[in-house]
């Protein structure tokens, strides 16, 4: 077998190993059903157990094995990461917001449980993810508050939601560059770059010039997500992507094709995987994950 052939499927199996811990802690934590409202909870769990790549657990998970941590402690706040995820994608496809109908390959959830559910189940995911942070077992207490404040930072106004709401008020404007950058980084890239930081954080093993490092990797490899995914607006199947290719054309959004064609945008991606592969130099051996997670990001079809 091809050395590359080899590589891949280390990569495939060792995702598909993680993933699937996600899932069953996914499953474990989420409530079944509530005498309140078991229809809020129906759609909690609809959208958090959907078919997704659980890319932000990985990382943590990745992050936390890389500094020699024991991963299996990355999981709880890494199940948090993906709570924050699926809420910011419910709200995402909000009728008010992308007005979407299809999301990992299902109906949108206020397609399926109406407007005011799918609301609600959005609120409902963020007090749950920091409550999951704070409980989490096997973590000092100081970790504990420092993934609070990191998540909290990387989400709020100056992070995912602030992004979110400079791509919809940008929507039929032409943004520059650097402003499509500042936004990409917000919107999509804070998260991702604090999933890193919580994996470090949950090994109890990264000083100060490590965080700092996989501070570079994260914010590069946030970044590159987010043109990769402008890429497979534009090139990506439906039935691979799970989601309607276009949409972000039709709604007339910023995205890196559009400004820096789609080679552009390729090379934009390449140029930040450099980025994120030398954040991780003095890393050696121990961080082969997270440089074949790297790969993934940018080389991936979905
Ligand atoms: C606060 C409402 C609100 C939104 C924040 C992250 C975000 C902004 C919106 C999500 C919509 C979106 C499609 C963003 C582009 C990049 C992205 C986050 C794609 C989806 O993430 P994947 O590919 O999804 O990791 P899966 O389904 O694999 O988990």
């Amino acid at each position: 077998m091809p050395v590359t052939t080899r590589t891949i499927l280390n990569l495939d199996q060792y995702l598909d190993g993680i993933r699937e811990r996600v899932q069953a802690h996914l499953e474990e934590m989420l409530p079944t059903t509530s005498e309140l409202a078991p229809e809020l909870i129906e759609a909690i769990r609809y959208s958090v157990l959907a078919p997704g790549k659980r890319l932000r657990p990985i990382l943590a998970y990745a992050t936390c094995e890389a500094l020699r941590g024991d991963a299996h402690l990355a999981l709880t706040p890494g199940c948090a990461l993906e709570l924050i995820h699926a809420y910011s994608l419910i709200h995402d496809d909000l009728p008010s917001m992308d007005d979407d109908d299809l999301r990992r390959g299902r109906a949108t959830c206020h397609r399926a449980f109406g407007e005011a559910t799918a609301i609600l189940a959005g609120d409902a995911l963020q007090p749950m993810a920091f409550e999951l942070i704070a409980q989490a077992p096997g973590i000092a207490v100081d970790a504990r508050i420092a993934m609070i404040a990191t998540v909290a930072k990387a989400v709020g106004p100056h992070g995912m939601v602030g992004g979110q709401s400079l791509d919809l008020s940008s929507e039929g404007k032409q943004l520059t560059a650097a402003r499509l950058e500042v936004l990409h980084r917000a919107k999509t890239g804070q998260l991702l770059r604090a999933s890193v930081q919580v994996g470090a954080l949950a090994s109890g093993r990264a000083d100060a010039s490590a965080l700092a490092s996989l501070d570079r990797y994260g914010a590069a490899l946030g970044l590159a997500f987010q043109v990769v995914d402008d890429i497979l607006d534009v090139t990506g199947d439906v039935a691979v992507i799970g989601k309607t290719p276009g949409a972000d054309q039709k709604a007339g959004k910023n995205t890196y094709p559009t400004l820096l064609t789609l080679d552009g945008a390729r090379r934009k991606a390449e140029a930040l995987l450099e980025q994120a592969l030398e954040a991780l130099e003095a890393f050696g051996p121990d961080a082969e994950r997270l440089r074949k997670l790297a790969h993934f990001v940018v080389e991936r079809d979905r």
